[in-house]
């Protein structure tokens, strides 16, 4: 059994594998460790990963890109409106009010949720890792943001089961970044001595995450967490867009935004223009010919410019370091190491700023792209029975306090408590006593609406059934368990009915209702990903005969005037010749869209012609002695 963990970023996706002389990250068939987290659909087929990124803009109503963050979203949620008008796909609000995304697919119009298109993505990096280990892959670590909520965790697990993973752990990005520092590390302080504590910054596409975590020998505990979910690479990205739109208007008179394909390709170029600037700080070009209306565009930036313009971003990314130092309890002293990982760490002024606010230069050990994965695929190594690693325990907290309120239907006794404050311990369980002599009702809500990355503070509803009053007629000792689990996700996790005389408890029945929960029903879904996946095969094995088609073609052709001129009479070169043309027309014709038997059987026919007037023997030993380049004559 294969031991993984997968990195699905917003824009960039990475697997490693973990075997027996440590961790490695898988390249996909473009020779690529990198998979775009991009999904196209099209009339016959889905495409997905790098072949889904070249069809960015000519395919732009149907390429979806940028959906990590619609994961347990409601439609009406601020963030999917303002995103909304900004992207060249739809989308469409589901029955559950949450965010589904519209595309054409196999012809006909179709909405897919956000679990429905995190499957796809994960269906290929799992068949990415399927086939450069030759086995299968079913277990898997995967990260997720440390500030995704309950209901955006459980979205992106029900991804990966209707990608036919098995996920053992949700890990935060950063607490998969600690691991991957520090489970190597040989000379950490023993467990009665002061931990090391270091800061662990990850700055995606689309996100910014801090994590300062405490090291001894054989455990790390993560101490705190902060986050700006909304800041990343894409803000920069998007504020050189905007400058340049309004410069194109005034200078070409070109209106960018009514213009999704040149929208899309200033996009790509901004992006470029970025990362040269960050190791660059000269004045640098920005040229797309044929950008709109055929006109060619040109225009400079620089750093220093570039640094103004986004001083608003700059200007947040103290804010969470500022956070975590504080809620760690810890002084700039104390810190051992500040690592960056994340791609948009690679922006000057970001590692200026952190560097600045700890006094102290920002470290770059971990590979800023794969620590993530790698980090995940050590937490799947421990986790697995089928793989050997040193232990290591891992403490992480939970990121935004949970509070439980209860009420009965006839009692009164309505209360509340907050069950998990911020940066409490998890995975972790406590068990709360009740009174009571009927079933009564559990809301679990996140403690500071304010404090979430969305509005919607609810988590769940959970009934706790078969309550009883005491043969005496006194109130019922009930104890609950409430468990925020090893993927951060909260749940009552049992509730048992202690009996007076005995002592002893009695499982009661729990039913249990997350808030937010996916609109499909996971069967479904599961079937529809399977389906789909046949149906990308079809397509595949149809395209890989018709290919073998025409390269026969190419290659019989080239040999006729080549290798097999001397061999071969006029008269038969002739008549093949006009075999080949009639095949390649009818493969652009008749033959354009049929199925693969068809082009099986072609070939086969196009083989036998071949042969009729020169032995398969004489064949062969003429192409074997040009291969090995000597004469065949001689
Ligand atoms: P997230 O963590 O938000 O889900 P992600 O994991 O996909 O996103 P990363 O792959 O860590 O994100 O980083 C991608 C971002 O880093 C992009 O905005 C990209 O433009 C930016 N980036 C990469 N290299 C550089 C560079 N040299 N200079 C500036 N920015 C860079
Ligand atoms: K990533
Ligand atoms: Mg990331």
């Amino acid at each position: 059994m294969s031991v993984v963990g997968i990195d699905v970023g917003f824009q960039n996706c990475y697997i490693a594998v973990a075997r027996s002389g440590g961790i490695e990250t898988i390249a996909n068939e473009y020779s690529d460790r990198c998979t775009p987290a991009c999904v196209s659909l099209a009339s016959k087929n889905r495409m997905i990963g790098n072949a889904a990124k070249s069809q960015v803009i000519t395919n732009f109503k149907n390429t979806v890109h940028g959906f990590k963050k619609f994961h347990g979203r409601a439609f009406d949620d601020p963030f999917v409106q303002t995103e909304k008008p900004k992207l060249p796909y739809s989308l469409h609000k589901l029955a559950n009010g949450n965010t589904g995304i519209k595309v054409r697919y196999l012809d006909e119009d179709k909405v897919f949720t956000a679990e429905q298109i995190t499957g796809m993505l994960l269906t290929k990096l799992k068949e990415t890792a399927e086939s450069a280990l030759k086995k299968p892959v079913v277990d898997c670590v995967i990260s997720v943001p440390s500030f995704f909520t309950d209901a955006e965790r459980r979205s992106v697990f029900d991804a990966t089961q209707i990608a036919g993973l098995n996920c053992l752990r949700l890990i935060n990005d950063t607490t998969a970044v600690a691991l991957a520092y520090g489970i190597y590390k040989q000379d950490l302080p023993t467990p009665e001595e002061k931990p090391r504590n270091v800061v662990f910054v990850d700055m995606g596409h689309s996100s910014f995450q801090v994590s300062i975590t405490a090291f001894n020998k054989g455990k790390l505990k993560v101490l705190a967490t902060a986050f700006d979910p909304y800041l990343g690479g894409r803000n920069f990205d998007e504020a050189l867009v905007e400058y340049f739109c309004e410069e194109f208007k005034g200078k070409y008179k070109l209106n960018v935004k009514d213009n999704p394909r040149a929208l899309l390709r200033l996009h790509q170029e901004c992006e470029k223009l970025k990362k040269l600037m960050s190791a660059n700080s000269s004045d640098l070009p920005l040229n797309i010919e044929c950008f709109m209306n055929d006109i060619d565009v040109s225009s400079r930036m620089n750093r220093g410019h570039f640094e103004d313009m986004c001083a608003q971003y700059l200007m947040r990314v103290e804010l969470p370091v500022k956070a975590a130092l504080e809620q760690s309890k810890l002084s700039r002293d104390d810190i051992y190491a500040v690592e960056i990982v994340g791609g948009a760490t690679r922006i000057p002024a970001i590692k200026e700023r952190i560097s600045k606010f700890f006094c102290k230069d920002v470290s770059t050990t971990l590979n800023a792209d794969e620590a993530v994965a790698r980090g995940s695929a050590l937490q799947c190594a421990i986790l697995s029975p089928a793989f050997k690693v040193r232990e290591f325990s891992i403490t992480d907290v939970v990121p935004f306090p949970i509070t439980l309120r209860w009420k009965s239907p006839t009692e009164d006794g309505l209360g509340e408590c907050e069950v998990f404050s911020k940066n409490h311990a998890a995975p972790f369980s406590k068990v709360i006593t009740f009174h009571k002599k009927e079933p009564f009702d559990l809301e679990a809500f996140y403690s500071n609406p304010q404090d979430l990355p969305y509005s919607d503070h609810r988590i769940g509803c959970f009934s706790v059934q078969n309550v009883v009053p005491q043969p005496d007629g006194d109130s019922s000792k009930v104890k609950v368990k409430v468990r925020v689990n090893v993927h951060g996700i909260f749940s009552v996790s049992s509730a048992s009915l202690i009996e007076k005389q005995k002592g002893e408890g009695e499982d009661m029945q729990i039913d249990s209702e997350p808030m937010v929960q996916n609109e499909g029903r996971a069967e479904d879904q599961v079937s529809l990903e399977r389906q789909m996946i046949i149906q990308d095969k079809l397509v595949k094995e149809q395209n890989d005969a018709k290919n073998a088609v025409e390269e026969y073609v190419y290659d019989l052709r080239d040999k006729l005037c080549g290798v097999y001129e001397k061999y071969i009479t006029e008269e038969d070169s002739n008549r093949l010749t006009l075999m080949l043309e009639d095949t390649e027309n009818w493969l652009y014709e008749d033959g354009e869209d049929q199925p693969k038997q068809v082009y099986v059987d072609k070939l086969d026919a196009l083989k036998d012609e071949r042969y009729l007037h020169l032995s398969v023997e004489e064949m062969s030993t003429v192409e074997k002695s040009v291969n090995e380049g000597m004469g065949w004559m001689n």
